[in-house]
């Protein structure tokens, strides 16, 4: 029996819907290892946006992922459980412990709780996750990309925050300068990361923030030579769509490391692999067609399609063509 193994760049809710477009496209075109052939799919996710936080451990794309594949996530809210209650939270703001702005719900604290038991209990975040998705038979691995903590800090001119300061609070109303992961330089992929990146058949960047969730997946010492060596086509997903991000606030995090808020600006931010950059192909929404013919000289292969993740469907189109892309 053959396995195809895909490896997934993936930061919170773009990523979610991306991997659950991926596992349903994978399922109903390889049915119970039809023609001999079975998938493996490995998300390799960002955990910048992570913190501590009335004594628990906090990790949102990790969550946001797991609850999004579980069936088990807030799809109008973007983040969180459906059906969630907030009383815990409402007491904890009481006591004045936490951030008020930042709601820790019910159903969600008892994830946070395990996690921040296993972490105390010696386990590394990728064991305590490993641990944590178990339960929900995903059809997905998840790997953080790092068991050390790095926490995206923003560098404003109104001081330097937490990434979840500027970005859930202040929603990035005062201009970021800088963003840096904390201890970065020294931290490790975690178990089973460069492997996963080595180790596929096809490697995909979902439609994540390319600055603070791809761009702390690349940032983590190993990842981005392990994927330059890697001998699976790279192909990724613009997060742009029509020069606007199509979710949260990546046009503000682009500004800050001086790159525009378009499709084709992106790519070549990831770069051609042929000129040392990371891209083999790039998805275009049907919209920024333009932007085929302009990254043929980067060495970058595009193809417009309709990018749009309106639901499972589209989810699933977008990841195939992203799959028959990696093909070429
Ligand atoms: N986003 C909000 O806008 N407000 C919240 O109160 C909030 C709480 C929250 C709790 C757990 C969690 O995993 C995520 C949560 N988010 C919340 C989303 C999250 O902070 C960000 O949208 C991501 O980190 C950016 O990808």
């Amino acid at each position: 029996m053959d396995t195809v193994k895909i490896t997934v760049l993936s930061g919170g809710v773009g990523g979610a819907r991306f991997l659950r477009g991926l596992r349903h496209h994978l399922r109903e075109t390889l049915p119970d290892g039809d023609g001999g052939t079975t998938a493996e799919i490995t998300a390799v996710v960002n955990t910048g946006d992570d913190m501590w936080l009335s004594s628990l451990r906090i990790t949102p794309d990790l969550d946001s992922i797991m609850y999004t594949l579980a069936g088990a996530n807030d799809e109008v809210r973007g983040w969180g459980r459906i059906g969630e209650t907030e009383r815990v939270s409402a007491e904890l703001n009481a006591y004045g412990v936490g951030w008020p702005w930042f709601t820790l719900g019910d159903l969600d604290l008892g994830t946070h709780i395990a996690r921040s038991h296993f972490l105390r209990s010696g386990l590394a975040l990728s064991e305590a996750t490993a641990r944590i998705t178990a339960r929900w038979n995903l059809g997905v691995t998840l790997l953080p990309v790092t068991d050390d903590e790095v926490e995206t800090q923003v560098v404003t001119d109104d001081g330097t925050m937490h990434f979840q300061e500027w970005w859930t609070r202040r929603r990035a109303s005062v201009t970021a300068r800088r963003f840096e992961q904390r201890n970065v330089h020294t931290a490790r992929p975690a178990p089973g990361v460069l492997e996963a990146i080595s180790g596929a058949d096809a490697i995909l960047f979902a439609p994540s923030n390319p600055v603070v969730s791809i761009g702390t997946i690349l940032g983590i010492p190993g990842v981005r030579a392990t994927l330059v060596g890697a001998s699976a086509p790279i192909v990724g997903v613009s997060p742009i769509i029509s020069g606007a991000v199509v979710r949260g606030m990546a046009d503000a995090c682009l500004s800050a490391i001086g790159v525009q808020t378009s499709a084709e600006a992106v790519a070549l931010h990831y770069g051609g692999r042929r000129s040392g950059g990371l891209l083999d192909a790039w998805l275009v929404d049907e919209s920024d067609a333009d932007a085929v013919a302009a990254l043929a000289p980067a060495g970058i292969t595009s193809f417009a399609a309709p990018l749009w993740m309106r639901d499972l469907e589209t989810s699933a189109r977008l990841a195939a063509d992203a799959l028959s892309l990696a093909r070429r």
